[in-house]
């Protein structure tokens, strides 16, 4: 390995690219610092910004032991840029290119591409900030809370390594798109962020915990994918970004359940067998499983929309030209180029779903969304599980493909959470048996009291079992310093 793995500290910029010997890019970006610091100051978490907070930070990008924990003050927080160790001899893993050397700079023929890639990735990251900056004021204990700043932070670096690739291979017009990640802003009317579910509210810790398990799902998959790539600074790039996410998505999948565990606790303490007993359910304090399931459906299916239309002509492009795999492309036994091979991609024709195969060319999009669906049920399995360990008869389901859909074949097609096309009528009549109501959000957010004592959780969701760095649970994750 050629490669330092260690993390240099010493410039502004902690970084493992050598920045202080590049130092047109190290200007770049440190001319870029300043607007980062004040949209994190206006956007970024509301409050607590001068709390300090236990979080990790990476020191070196070594898969064992990347990470120290300390207390830190967010805005002090290390933001760096991180990219994987590389891999002498890595070759472009996909398409017309398959087996030559992986490109070190950008390819003229893909540069445009390739940028707008980048942008669409980058502008996720900052939008999740922009969507969560309210949660902290209502974090059911001192944990959830540092993990939310633990994923807040977390997507800010990952705007910089996008901010990074676009500043040091993209010249003046890489410039333009890193100072145009600081001006959409998510939600906004005239700048809003470039993908439908980035522009959505994070209402509540219940949407917070099905957003990083589902929308921070696709960051997964969508990362895998660009960690296939050809190009190899982007490639390094997102692996190193997937080991973050991991956490990310473990927030989401804990977060859930143990929602999910309290309200299963809580009913078996007050002997309530039926889950559709909604009244007496909440009267409880806990949220009732059906609400449950209509979050999930919620967030699940504006995830879904992330992967674009099934069959999209972007997608082959992107394939063909080895700028973006397939998940998981290398230990996938094929030609890499799908020269003949066909994928079953969803149709809706004439009112009735069906699936014809098309060139799987054309159906990567389609693939990676299928990828993603099995993906998402690991958890759905676990926490159905808590409902079954505690002898209530409910099971969560993901939704069909087709429901509450605005991207791709099933665009605003009135089918039903298990798959059946009913008429517009019937399918407004049911919405809110489906999707959270103005009335269940209401319930969410006035059990949303901020519960900041140290090992002291609220009442509707149960503790974690373990603490985060092992620390006990009384530990004090936040040193809370308020104004
Ligand atoms: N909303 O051929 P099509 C993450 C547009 S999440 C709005 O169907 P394509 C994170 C599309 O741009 C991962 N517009 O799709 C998670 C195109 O417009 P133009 C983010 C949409 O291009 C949590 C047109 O429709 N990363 O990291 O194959 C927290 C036709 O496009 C949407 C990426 O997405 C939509 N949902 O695929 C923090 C990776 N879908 O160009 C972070 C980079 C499509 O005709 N992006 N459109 O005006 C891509 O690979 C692809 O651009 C997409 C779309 C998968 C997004
Ligand atoms: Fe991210
Ligand atoms: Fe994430």
């Amino acid at each position: 390995m050629t490669q330092k793995m260690a993390v240099d500290y010493d410039t502004m910029i902690p970084n493992n690219v050598g920045l202080s010997s590049d130092r047109r890019v190290l200007k770049a970006l440190e001319r870029w610092h300043p607007g980062y610091i004040k949209w994190w100051g206006n956007l970024g978490p509301v409050g607590f910004q001068e709390s300090k907070v236990y979080l990790r930070t990476a020191v070196s990008v070594d898969s064992k032991g990347w990470a120290k924990f300390d207390y830190v003050k967010m805005p002090e927080y290390r933001w760096g840029i991180l990219l994987a160790p590389q891999v002498e001899g890595r070759t472009i893993a996909c398409g017309e290119h398959y087996g030559e050397p992986a490109w070190q700079e950008v390819p003229g023929e893909y540069r445009s591409m390739l940028r707008r890639l980048i942008v669409i990735q980058g502008d996720t990251e900052p939008a999740s900030v922009e969507q969560q900056r309210f949660l902290g004021k209502t974090a059911p204990s001192q944990y959830d809370m540092r993990n939310l700043f633990q994923v807040n932070v977390e997507e800010g670096r990952h705007l910089w390594a996008m901010v990074y690739l676009l500043q040091k291979y993209f010249g003046s017009d890489g410039r333009e798109e890193a100072n145009e990640m600081l001006r959409r802003q998510s939600g906004s009317a005239e700048t809003p962020r470039m993908l439908g579910a980035f522009n959505e509210e994070t209402p509540d810790w219940l949407s917070f915990f099905m957003f990083t398990y589902f929308t921070d799902r696709d960051g997964k998959m969508q990362l895998e994918a660009l960690a296939q790539s050809g190009f190899d600074p982007l490639s390094r790039s997102c692996r190193f970004m997937l080991t973050e996410e991991a956490h990310h998505m473990f927030v989401g999948e804990t977060g859930v359940g143990r929602t999910i565990q309290r309200t299963c606790e809580a009913m078996n303490e007050a002997g309530i067998s039926d889950p559709y007993d909604v009244e007496k359910v909440r009267a409880l304090g806990v949220i009732d499983l059906p609400t449950i399931q209509k979050k999930l459906n919620l967030h699940y299916t504006l995830s879904l929309d992330l992967f674009g239309s099934e069959v999209s002509t972007n997608a082959a492009n992107a394939f063909n030209a080895g700028i973006k795999g397939r998940y998981q492309e290398i230990k996938i036994d094929d030609d890499h180029q799908l020269n003949n091979a066909t994928y079953a991609a969803s149709q809706f024709i004439d009112g009735k779903i069906t699936s014809m195969d098309v060139p799987a060319l054309t159906a990567i999009n389609m693939r990676l969304r299928d990828d993603y669906s099995k993906d998402a049920l690991g958890g759905v399995k676990r926490w159905n599980q808590i409902i079954s360990k505690a002898n209530i008869e409910f099971e969560l389901k993901l939704p069909h493909s087709g429901f509450h859909r605005k991207i791709g074949v099933f665009d605003h097609a009135p089918i039903t959470p298990d798959g059946r096309v009913v008429t517009w009528d019937e399918w407004e009549k049911s919405r809110d048996e489906w999707l959270p109501s103005k009335a269940d959000g209401d319930f969410i957010q006035s059990l949303m009291k901020p519960e900041w004592e140290p090992g002291k959780y609220a009442n509707w969701i149960a503790p974690p079992r373990v603490g985060i760095d092992n620390k006990p649970g009384d530990f004090e994750y936040v040193q809370l310093h308020m104004a």
